[in-house]
């Protein structure tokens, strides 16, 4: 199994796995030649055949301590050289925050990278959708907002545990990978490695790696997006969080189609008859849980929207007639 390598760490893990492999299968080779070999020479041949008794020899004990030490301490000194840049972090490095949640990942960025200075609150990517700048150290401040997950990228062979009630964090230096530099940019895969619950193994995510004008201009569209409200913007809010559970199309998945949804009034699981209104999508998005459609279960996880981000998601409904 061969994954293209898209970080610093990445030569150095996979230098580190061939010689584990190759050790491993030299000494399975040997061991067994070795043992094929000693059931044929040293057979019985009569009955009166004895064992002869040689205690023990020094020196292959000897050579047998000697050399795996050596073998392991090489593979030691290998991880700890690399442990350690994976654990240090330069002062003044861009920190992206990662959160994991039941089962998306949403990722924010530092300030400083808005050209509007006298803003300071971070900036935002669509839910599951993480931008790096080529070459550019960052390090990840890492959190769960709910149950344990993992945040892996095969990749940068890196992982960290997300964790609910602390923030861990790991750093490394994205590259893209020989295989994509001829695209400009390089995507790559993001997992959660901690089973976490019942669409675990869709809580995946793509990482993209930019060169620094196109990571610039994909940090100014984040920017102005925020203070763009349009159905255009919803649109693509919806492709990335909710597509998995609501159609447009009036079909139905884990939750009610979106198509009609704007300005219906209807029952909910209570009993009660309520509109679909700007206040009841906005209660929707962000406590699921306080209305149930009706015939529905409580299944959506709270959505991690801005208020400008919601009014844009009420705009798109607003065009699913
Ligand atoms: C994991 C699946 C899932 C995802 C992702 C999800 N939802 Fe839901 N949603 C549901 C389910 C299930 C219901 C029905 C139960 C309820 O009302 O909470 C629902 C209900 C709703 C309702 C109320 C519908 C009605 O007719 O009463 C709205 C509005 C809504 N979701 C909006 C969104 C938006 C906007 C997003 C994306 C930003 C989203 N949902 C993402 C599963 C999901
Ligand atoms: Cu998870």
């Amino acid at each position: 199994m061969w994954i293209e390598g898209a970080s610093n760490f990445a030569p150095m893990v996979d230098l580190h796995m061939n010689i584990i492999n190759a050790v491993t299968i030299v000494c399975f080779v040997l061991t067994n030649a070795v043992l094929i070999y000693f059931v044929i020479r040293y057979r019985k041949r009569s009955d009166k055949d004895q064992t002869s008794s040689i205690a023990h020899s020094t020196w292959i004990e000897v050579t047998w301590t000697i050399i795996p030490t050596i073998v392991f301490f090489t593979l030691f000194a290998i991880g700890l050289v690399g442990f350690r840049q994976m654990r240090a972090a330069a002062a003044g490095i861009r920190e992206i925050n990662v959160y994991g949640t039941q089962w998306s990942w949403d990722f924010y960025y530092p300030a400083n990278l808005r050209t509007d200075k006298t803003k300071t609150s971070q900036l935002k990517s669509p839910t599951n959708e993480l931008y790096l700048e080529d070459g550019v150290p960052v390090k990840f401040i890492i959190k769960a907002t709910d149950v344990l997950h993992s945040f892996f990228v095969p990749a940068f062979r890196v992982k960290e545990d997300a964790v609910p009630n602390m923030y861990t964090y790991m750093t490394l230096t994205p590259q893209i990978s020989e295989e994509q530099k001829k695209n400009g940019f390089g995507v790559y895969d993001i997992f959660c490695a901690e089973y976490c619950g019942r669409d675990h193994s869709r809580m995946l995510g793509k990482v993209t790696i930019l060169p620094s004008a196109a990571f610039k201009a994909k940090m100014l569209e984040l920017e102005k997006e925020e203070s763009n409200v349009s159905p255009a913007v919803g649109a693509k809010i919806y492709e990335s969080n909710c597509k998995s559970c609501h159609s447009i199309d009036g079909s139905k998945i884990v939750g009610p189609s979106f198509k009609g949804l704007w300005g219906k009034n209807e029952a909910i699981e209570s009993g009660e008859s309520i509109a679909r209104d700007e206040n009841y999508v906005r209660e929707s998005i962000l406590q699921p849980g306080a209305k149930i459609a009706k015939g529905y279960q409580n299944l959506m996880p709270p959505q991690t929207l801005t208020d400008s981000q919601i009014s844009s998601m009420i705009e798109y409904l607003k065009t699913l007639k």
